[in-house]
């Protein structure tokens, strides 16, 4: 059986050619124009950047490398005895774009197991930031901590061809992959319980072990765990992690600078943060209406106070999206099989029946419907992991495997550094007077 690595680098000589081709043959097709709106707007459904390991229509959702949710959760291998997909899965799908054997999975396990190990002085940079630092701060220090030992600084300081830059990326991004649970468990520990390092289970997978290290023995929670890893991975190039990771790896800076980078895109509240506030925000419905399930009158009342109050209903809405967000209902048919009389879970569902409405009659949103934010907090809850400030985390470490493929191929590919053309309010108004 190839190794991963061989079965990439396979892939990589053709993958150039069939670029170049497409340069040399399309590259001067329009695939899109830029509005001022646009301009101004965030670059909203501009076609300008290259992903391939996933796309995402506004009508459908994501797909990775052409399969949609309910086809993964299908076809991707399962741990013994279970039923959800296997993170290490999607990592070679989203890496090589083949769906992978159980074997190709297993090597992946136990590639990961091999650099787990977190060395001493990451641990002691953890220490010394303080407990109640939000895990999303620790968890990008973390991963900037690992940044000395990077693969990539050593080899191109050594001098190497821009044709080999893909190979110490790999090694850095399996290195850094490896450790990711690690590190986050550890945060999870150190915030909130004995600040004890449970250390990894040997017969554990990549995602059972994540669960194990945070402290919780259920077996259900590694289902869930690994299902969760699976949704968040990627969701195309051009939300703010993935768009991070990719433009500060384009300046050839390595993996660890990189993914702390679009870490730190994930923990806003409009991106990854989302799935804390879900959480908090229900807390405060539940504390102000004095606990339990509160009825449909006093949510509808609730989210219009919210609204009225200029914030946002969060984990409702999407840049892209214009429907239910797969991953959400992924997640839904997985509280119903397991927990469908979960208080928590019960106000999720309401809040489903009731959001879409009230946005719509608001009249700003784009997407009144669900994402995937808006479901994963409650699952998390059932399970005893109630401190929501820690969710984005695991949202984290699930995405680092989508932005970190994509840089491989990034590298692969010989990307340039990335540098659109800025332009100003004046040059705007000169422009259309021009026209
Ligand atoms: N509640 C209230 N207002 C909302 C809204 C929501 N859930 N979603 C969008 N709007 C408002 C916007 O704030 C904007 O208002 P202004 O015109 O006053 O600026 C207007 O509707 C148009 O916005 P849009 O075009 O529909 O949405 P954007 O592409 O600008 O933003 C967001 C997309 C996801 C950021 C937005 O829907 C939002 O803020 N949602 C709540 C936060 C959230 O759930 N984020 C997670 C998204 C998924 C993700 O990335 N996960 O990591």
């Amino acid at each position: 059986m190839a190794t991963l690595k061989e079965t990439l680098a396979a892939k990589i000589e053709p993958m150039r050619k069939e670029v170049q081709a497409v340069l040399k043959n399309h590259g001067d097709n329009v695939v899109s124009e830029v509005t001022v709106t646009q301009a101004y707007g965030g670059m909203r459904g501009v076609k300008c950047m290259v992903t391939e390991t996933s796309a995402l229509d506004p009508m459908e959702g994501i797909r990775f490398r052409g399969y949609n949710i309910p086809q993964l959760r299908e076809k991707l291998p399962k741990a013994p005895g279970g039923e959800e997909p296997l993170p290490e899965g999607i990592f070679y799908l989203l890496l090589t774009g083949d769906l992978p054997t159980e074997k190709n999975v297993k090597e992946v396990t136990e590639e990961w197991k091999k650099r787990s190990t977190l060395p001493d002085h990451l641990v002691k940079t953890m220490d010394a930031v303080p407990k109640d630092t939000h895990p999303m701060t620790q968890f990008s220090l973390g991963i900037l901590a690992l940044q000395r030992d990077s693969v990539f600084v050593q080899k191109y300081r050594e001098g190497m061809s821009k044709l080999e830059y893909w190979d110490p990326t790999y090694e850095d991004v399996m290195n850094l992959l490896a450790k990711l649970p690690g590190i986050a468990s550890y945060i999870y520990r150190r915030s909130y319980k004995d600040g004890k390092r449970i250390p990894a289970d040997p017969k554990l997978d990549w995602g059972g072990n994540f669960a194990h290290m945070m402290g919780v023995e259920n077996e259900e929670y590694k289902e869930l765990m690994r299902l969760y890893l699976v949704l968040h991975s990627d969701h195309e190039g051009g939300n703010v992690s993935a768009h991070t990771t990719h433009l500060v790896g384009s300046a050839l800076s390595d993996p660890y600078y990189a993914l702390s980078a679009g870490i730190n895109g994930l923990a806003g509240p409009l991106h990854g943060l989302a799935n804390q506030e879900v959480l908090r925000w229900i807390m405060e419905v539940k504390e102000e209406l004095g606990g339990g399930v509160p009825t449909k009158k006093q949510l509808v009342d609730f989210l219009w106070d919210t609204l009225k109050s200029g914030k946002v209903i969060p984990g409702y809405g999407h840049a892209v999206l214009r429907q239910t967000d797969p991953r959400y209902t992924a997640q839904r048919e997985f509280a119903l099989k397991h927990c469908p009389e979960d208080e928590t879970f019960k106000i999720v569902s309401m809040i489903f029946e009731v959001a879409p409405g009230i946005l719509q009659e608001h009249g700003k949103a784009k997407n009144p419907w669900p994402n995937v934010d808006a479901h994963s907090g409650c699952l998390q809850v059932y399970y005893g992991v109630v401190e929501y400030d820690f969710y984005t985390v695991l949202f984290g470490v699930s995405r680092a495997m989508g932005v970190l493929c994509s840089l491989i191929w990034d590298r692969a590919l010989g990307l340039p550094i990335e540098r659109p053309k800025s332009i100003t309010t004046g040059w705007v108004k000169e422009h259309v007077k021009a026209k």
